[in-house]
């Protein structure tokens, strides 16, 4: 008789989204499963994992995971594992589809709306609709052009607001204030501040680390990092509180930056001897199709691993 009182003191301080109660609809994967899918009214496509634990009536968290350049859905759930519950313990994944190979912020994007902003704004709206999101635990992952695409949506004040926080593997950063449709960061501000997670390889050569001036510029990875220290709070060119090696061969460099009591809330890991790769203990498809950048076979830690750790302390305050 008090088990629905108990049971609701439990879910105080979870974001239930509207879909909570609901039925799974028809056209979703059933429990522990993926699908393909469309978003309803347009032509984007995306796919989506629900865990075999999920419960209608219990808020889940949501993974988005953001394929690279010349990529596409299937591929990012391969390389990034959301699907996998021994990484994603109990969230929803999904993976959204670009319209051309490219995300808005690669030249090569198709710029025109809806773009991939709308979209993926949209998308969220569509989860939250119809699935029991907890609405403070949403987040986003990407690889290479993706990771270019995370820091377009954290500057996006209306979409970066709705993420708890931002991951990115080998991002190719460029650099968007004149961009059509993405112009000057500016997130909207908000008191938990702009968790960002990053990870390089020091021999990539597709997004250099130090970035690269040729025929598609990209930004240095440390500006990024420093970037969103300072939006957080951190002081302008603010140096890491730590920068702690976690492997010695390959040599792992851990950087943290600590801002304004937000300690943690910018992370990088510079991972030696590792090219344009999504690090893994298990050789994935970046390891066995692209030994030239990846010439390790596989990698000493799972970044998949690492995000999934980041992201479980990151709320947002609802
Ligand atoms: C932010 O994204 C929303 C949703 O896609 C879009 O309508 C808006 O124009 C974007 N804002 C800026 C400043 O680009
Ligand atoms: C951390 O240490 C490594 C090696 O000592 C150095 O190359 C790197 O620039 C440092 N900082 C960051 C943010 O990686
Ligand atoms: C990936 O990393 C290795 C080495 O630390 C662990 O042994 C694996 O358990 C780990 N994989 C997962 C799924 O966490």
């Amino acid at each position: 008789m008090y088990l629905p009182f108990l049971l609701s003191l439990a879910m105080v301080g979870l974001a239930r989204s509207s879909g909570c109660g609901r039925d799974i609809p028809s056209e979703f994967p059933s429990p522990g499963s993926s699908k393909s899918l469309h978003l309803p009214g347009t032509d984007r496509e995306y796919r989506l994992y629900i865990p075999a634990t999920y419960d209608k009536n219990r808020p889940t968290p949501l993974y988005f995971s953001f394929h690279g350049a010349s990529k596409d859905m299937l591929e990012q759930e391969e390389l990034s594992q959301f699907s996998n519950p021994e990484f994603n313990k109990d969230g929803i994944a999904i993976y959204p589809n670009s319209k051309n190979g490219y995300w808005l912020s690669n030249p090569k994007a198709d710029t025109s709306r809806p773009n991939d902003l709308d979209f993926t704004n949209d998308l969220l709206s569509h989860m939250e609709e119809l699935l029991c999101i907890d609405s403070s635990r949403v987040y986003s992952a990407r690889k290479s052009n993706g990771g270019g695409f995370t820091i377009v949506i954290a500057c996006n004040a209306t979409v970066g607001s709705r993420f708890a926080a931002f991951a990115s593997v080998s991002g190719a950063y460029y650099d968007n204030d004149e961009t059509p449709g993405i112009g000057p960061c500016a997130p909207a501000q908000r008191e938990k501040g702009y968790p960002f997670l990053e990870f390089h390889g020091t021999i990539d050569t597709t997004a250099p680390i130090d970035g690269s001036t040729s025929k598609n510029p990209k930004l240095p990875t440390i500006d990024i990092l420093e970037g969103w220290a300072e939006r957080n709070g951190c002081g302008h060119d603010a140096k890491w509180a730590q920068n702690v090696t976690v492997f010695e061969n390959p040599l792992v460099k851990h950087a943290i930056w600590d801002c304004d009591g937000k300690n943690g809330i910018v992370q990088h890991y510079r991972e030696g001897d590792n090219g344009h790769c999504w690090p893994s203990t298990v050789p994935n498809d970046d390891y066995t199709s692209h030994p030239d950048q990846c010439p390790l076979g596989k990698y000493v830690f799972n970044a998949t691993e690492y995000i999934f750790d980041f992201f479980a302390g990151c709320r947002l305050e609802v």
